[in-house]
């Protein structure tokens, strides 16, 4: 039987998935896609799983798009029919990046290595990123005649402002790991030995936390991109409203007047 093209496993409440195509460097193909979002589907269904870790088997987080695939090959002479790359997306690109960003836990990418193309972006999906120093995000699209994909375009300039995403999405360049951290790309980056525990670490401290408050954190933020401050005050009242009526409000309160550990359990 061939070997899972996504590795799954679980420490305590956190579930950790590996993409596992090191040999083209973890770069999408149509069957990586199925099995992450299968991968992702599961973590989100299954109650007793806190916080998703997205990593990299190998010395890449991420090539993005597998360019040897077959299904995404230019014409390959004047006339001939060329790939139809918007169906690509609508067809993996677009439910990846809604389904990450509708978990109902916590994502943390732990880059591992190079993040190019969608590798990029799909790390840059994920609620906090940590990378190992040695690491690198490359907004490769540009330099094969193609536009940032995988949410980029949104992602970007909401990241790091206007000029940084135009300079990074146009120029296509290496971007180091510490100067993703220096700009605000990404959370921070770590030696890379310590990479895997310091993942861990802050996983098991997310999961640990009232993931249902966190998740509506990531929701209200992004929605107030969108909308004016009237609009983001009623957001916020409207799921305060809702928090306020859960278990994980009363047992932190209730904790901290007790002077001991919460137990959240609100998914
Ligand atoms: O196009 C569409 O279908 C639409 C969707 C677009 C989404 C996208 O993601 S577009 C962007 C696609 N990705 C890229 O353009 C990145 C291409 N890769 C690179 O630029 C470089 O490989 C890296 C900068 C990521 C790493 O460079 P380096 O020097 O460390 O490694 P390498 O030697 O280039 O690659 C190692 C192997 O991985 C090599 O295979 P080999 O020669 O050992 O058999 C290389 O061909 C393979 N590889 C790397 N990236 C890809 C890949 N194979 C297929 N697809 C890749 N994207």
């Amino acid at each position: 039987m061939s070997e899972s093209l996504v590795l799954s496993s679980d420490t305590e409440s956190v579930r950790s998935l590996t993409l596992n195509r090191p040999a083209s460097l973890n770069s999408f193909n149509a069957a990586l896609h199925e099995q992450l979002l299968q991968a992702l589907d599961e973590a989100a269904e299954e109650p007793g799983v806190r916080c998703v870790v997205l990593t990299g088997a190998g010395r890449a987080f991420s090539a993005g798009q597998d360019l040897a695939d077959p299904g995404v090959a230019p014409a390959s002479s004047p006339g001939a029919k060329p790939p139809d790359l918007g169906q690509l997306i609508d067809r993996f690109y677009k439910p990846l990046v809604l389904r990450l960003r509708s978990m109902p836990v916590p994502t943390v990418a732990a880059v591992n290595g190079v993040a190019a193309g969608a590798g990029a972006n799909l790390a840059l999906n994920c609620d906090v990123v940590i990378a190992a120093q040695s690491a690198s995000f490359i907004q490769a699209f540009g330099k094969i005649g193609l536009i940032p994909d995988t949410g980029g375009t949104w992602l970007l300039p909401r990241l790091v402002g206007r000029a940084r995403a135009l300079g990074l999405a146009m120029l296509g360049d290496k971007l180091p790991a510490p100067d993703a951290e220096r700009i605000g790309l990404i959370w921070r980056c770590v030696p890379d030995g310590e990479l895997p525990a310091q993942t861990l670490l802050l996983a098991q401290k997310l999961a640990a936390m009232p993931v249902k408050a966190l998740v509506s954190t990531r929701r209200c933020i992004d929605e107030a991109q969108l909308i004016d401050l009237d609009q983001a005050l009623e957001s916020e009242t409207q799921t305060q409203r809702e928090l306020g009526e859960g278990h994980d409000y009363s047992e932190g309160v209730n904790a901290f007047k007790e002077r001991r550990t919460p137990q959240f359990t609100d998914r």
